[in-house]
């Protein structure tokens, strides 16, 4: 695991359905998300906060709300998130909406070329984001950022890691999936993600689900875990912008971030989609600061 961890504040809803995103970089940092890292033997560097377009908050233009302010957005992620990669540190994005995953995940990506990785991308959400214009209504483009890392959206998001696609699908793995538009369930399965979703997770646990998931990595794997606050069940989690009912648990969320942890692979994550003007007293924030403790290696079992 790498010892030093940059944060990256993107104060934006620009590509989410509801106002308030905006506000996770500050509510996670009120939920000592610093201190708690550093109680953990990590260096944290906060980076501040990317500065970017306003929220113009309008209808959707050609099938996408606020597509250069998105494409802004993304192009500030992504360079900020390649030089802390280029400088051997482990970024934290703290988002922020879910759209801002294209321009981590395509820094990553580009990371993973320059110096020869193979990566795997854990995508831990309610939704599959894997929507298109041409298959999703609302025009919001925080349900597209995996079909468009995977080359499906418009030129000016898909070009920005300068590779089309940034990613494979193959490389991605899906967990805690319950909410998929129609068109979006046949794109998924035409592109062959890998989804563990909660019927998978009822069926076969957590456990199992991650042993698939975290199935052959190796030394020269980079693991990147994009974690979208509306993973959780909204019980533990209310302050999100898209909750979906029958999430993880709070024990089951926790055994998914142990055994992320327990490989030793993790080299970037995003944190998402926390919507503070929808929490109660900050505790989806405190509740995700948590997690993400467990996440570099914080067990809440006794064990060695
Ligand atoms: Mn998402």
């Amino acid at each position: 695991m790498l010892k030093t961890v940059s944060l990256i504040g993107a104060p934006t809803d620009i590509g989410a359905g509801a106002r308030g995103a905006s506000m996770g970089p500050e509510a996670l940092r009120v939920a000592n998300i610093g201190p708690i890292l550093e109680s953990h033997g990590l260096t944290v560097l906060d980076r501040g906060n990317l500065s970017g377009p306003a929220n113009p908050w309008q209808p959707p233009v050609e099938g996408y709300r606020h597509l250069p302010e998105v494409v802004t957005w993304n192009r500030l992620v992504h360079e900020a998130v390649y030089a802390e990669l280029s400088q051997g540190h482990l970024p934290i994005l703290l988002g922020g909406d879910h759209c801002l995953g294209l321009g981590s995940i395509s820094a990553v990506a580009r990371h993973c070329r320059d110096v020869g990785k193979k990566l795997r991308v854990l995508w831990l959400d309610a939704h599959a984001d894997f929507n298109t214009s041409a298959l999703t209504p609302s025009g919001n483009v925080h349900g597209m950022p995996v079909a468009c890392l995977c080359g499906h959206g418009p030129q000016e998001l898909i070009e920005i890691g300068g590779k089309v696609p940034a990613i494979s699908p193959k490389w991605v793995r899906q967990i805690g999936i319950r909410s998929v538009d129609p068109g979006e369930k046949r794109f998924v399965h035409e592109q062959g993600l890998e989804v563990f979703d909660m019927r998978y997770i009822d069926e076969m646990g957590m456990r199992q689900a991650m042993e698939l998931a975290l199935a052959t990595l190796d030394a020269n794997t980079h693991l990147h875990v994009s974690f979208d606050v509306d993973f959780l069940d909204p019980d533990i989690a209310p302050g999100v912008g898209t909750t979906v009912p029958g999430g993880p648990t709070y024990r089951e969320a926790q055994l998914c971030m142990e055994m992320i942890a327990d490989t030793g692979r993790m080299a970037s994550l995003d944190v998402v989609e926390l919507n503070p003007a929808l929490d109660v007293r900050n505790k989806t924030a405190m509740v995700a600061v948590d997690l993400i403790e467990s996440l570099f290696g914080k067990s809440t079992l006794m064990r060695r």
